[in-house]
């Protein structure tokens, strides 16, 4: 059954009247007839309500630093944060040089009550001295939990000491969990941190080949950006750094040197597609490769910023032979899926990347959000004149960026930018509520009382969300995809990807596990209990 306005209603009662009110300013039944909707987002969570969202020290941490692979990231606090942060993202790594991948190591201070009373600097500053000695990586970042700030271990200090004994990039995060209404908190800090004291510490001063790009905003969960990568090199770009999967300190500190910045997830590195535009003049282009349509689109984007007749020849080559092998691949899957429906709430950017793919696999999505993205994500990025000042940036102070003296390519950026503005958006895109169907619904911070009222009452074929929140639908009797982690899977971005992915879906249709489930409401009453008769 679709929403419309009274089933909303009827499904926000049972709020009490001011969390009615707030919820309400952060849904949204799309209609385009409207020329412009407006959502609520990047807000505090009421408190009590059961979020999906992470913390500031989940965006820093996990999120941004976290899959830089030469670095050991030491997580400064009591052992939970550093655990529960180990390897469960699924961001893939593999060496450069032999034995310098230290994400398979959770690195922390495992701060105990007698540190929380006397203070935590002196084992942190022990930490270093030995993860130096034993693990001699190329750079060290150190990430605050939620303590730390509390008793005010000052952790910038230890770097600084420790960065001057070794000789070594040594980085702390002020990321303490408590910062902000979201992870969306960590990935700015992360970002200031990696930009101001990581990008351009390297002395290149030209590009080291042809065509040569960065990849800001990807993190290579279940190997996607190893299949981005495939079709780059193929065509023949060459790939400087990938912000952050896979990537490392070495690649990074010379990632100025590029001639174009990709920016696949905008919500957590936009600030330093930004800034790299601001210091360096780089360009950035807003891809997605999630989907092969929107593969295929990114790619000719890609063609035409450089221009070069080889170039856009070589990207078309590529395509046609891709999409023959792909095409062929998905058609069983298709028939699987046709006429299906999703829903696709993920944290920042996926939540929109995906419905592409699920579209071409033949499923609708009927409802989709994030879990703390902000209104650019939903409303698009230059047409939000009035937009409120971020809920993130009141906590955190912009990096203030000085034009670094390598403008050397900005002239030729600023030229093609020029040029190419009506043919390729750069630094622009659409946003969540510009591209959803009438009828569909957007959600902002999905709880859980509204993940389950929505799957009872719009009963979509499939659930896609994360690991929170996926058994909830299992036990209604319908499968669920992680779209964080891919569940063991992927990669899911590219070409090979998208099969992946339909292979992925329609196995969650064909298993015949769902044989045995009865959901509850078919032979139960929906309401909770038995009522004794007199
Ligand atoms: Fe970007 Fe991400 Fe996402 Fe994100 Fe995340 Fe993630 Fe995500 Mo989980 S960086 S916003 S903070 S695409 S970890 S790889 S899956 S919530 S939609
Ligand atoms: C995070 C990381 C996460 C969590 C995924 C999930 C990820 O928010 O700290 O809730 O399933 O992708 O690993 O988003």
């Amino acid at each position: 059954m679709a929403v419309n306005e009274r089933v909303l209603d009827e499904i926000l009662n049972s709020y009490p009247a001011k969390v009615k009110r707030t919820r309400k300013k952060h849904i949204l039944l799309r209609d385009s007839s409207l020329a412009h909707q407006e959502i609520e987002a990047n807000t505090r969570t009421v408190p009590g309500i059961m979020t999906n969202r992470g913390c500031a020290f989940a965006g820093c941490k996990g999120v941004v630093l976290g899959p830089l692979k030469d670095m050991v990231h030491i997580v400064h606090g009591p052992i939970g944060c550093a655990y529960y942060s180990w390897l469960t993202r699924r961001n893939k790594a593999i060496p450069k040089e032999p034995g310098k991948n230290y994400l398979t190591y959770c690195v922390s201070t495992d701060m105990q009550e007698s540190d929380i009373v006397f203070g935590g600097e002196k084992k942190l500053a022990r930490m270093i001295d030995e993860v130096v000695e034993v693990l001699k990586p190329n750079a060290i970042t150190i990430s605050a939990t939620c303590p730390v700030g509390l008793i005010g271990d000052d952790i910038q200090a230890v770097a600084r000491a420790a960065q001057q004994k070794h000789g070594l990039n040594i980085t702390a995060y002020n990321c303490e969990g408590y910062k902000g209404v979201s992870q969306s908190a960590g990935h700015h800090i992360a970002n200031n941190g990696l930009m101001e004291l990581v990008v351009g510490q390297g002395d290149w001063e030209e590009p080291p080949a042809k065509y040569t790009i960065n990849m800001l905003g990807e993190y290579n969960i279940g190997g996607d950006s190893w299949e981005i990568e495939r079709v780059l090199n193929e065509i023949g770009y060459h790939v400087q750094a990938v912000m952050t999967g896979n990537g490392s300190y070495e690649d990074l500190k010379n990632a100025h040197v590029a001639e174009l910045n990709l920016v696949q997830c905008h919500r957590s590195i936009n600030y330093i597609a930004d800034m790299l535009e601001k210091k360096y003049g780089t360009p950035w282009l807003k891809v997605n490769f999630i989907g092969i349509r929107a593969t295929c689109e990114s790619l000719r984007n890609m063609a035409l910023y450089f221009g070069d007749e080889d170039l856009i020849k070589k990207t078309e080559e590529v395509i046609a032979r891709e999409l023959a092998e792909t095409e062929r691949q998905l058609e069983p899957y298709q028939k699987i899926c046709a006429g299906k429906t999703t829903f696709c709430f993920v944290g920042g950017s996926r939540g929109h990347h995906y419905q592409g793919l699920y579209e071409e696999i033949g499923i609708e999505t009927t409802l989709a959000g994030y879990e703390f993205a902000h209104r650019d994500d939903y409303e698009g990025r230059d047409v939000l004149p009035n937009i409120k000042p971020d809920a993130d940036s009141k906590n955190i102070p912009e990096l203030h960026v000085v034009p670094d003296e390598r403008r050397y390519r900005l002239k030729l950026s600023n030229e093609r930018t020029e040029e190419l503005k009506d043919k390729i958006p750069l630094s622009h895109y659409k946003g969540m509520n510009m591209t959803m169907k009438d009828g569909s619904l957007i959600v902002d911070d999905m709880n859980h009382y509204e993940t389950e009222e929505f799957i009872r009452t719009m009963k979509p074929d499939i659930f896609s969300s994360g690991i929170k929140d996926k058994y909830v639908p299992h036990k209604m009797g319908i499968p669920a995809k992680q779209l964080h982690n891919y569940d063991y899977s992927g990669p899911y971005a590219g070409f090979k990807g998208a099969v992946n992915f339909a292979r992925d879906i329609s196995m969650s249709f064909t298993t015949p596990t769902w044989n045995f489930i009865e959901p509850p409401w078919k032979n139960k009453p929906l309401l909770e209990g038995t009522i004794e008769k007199p």
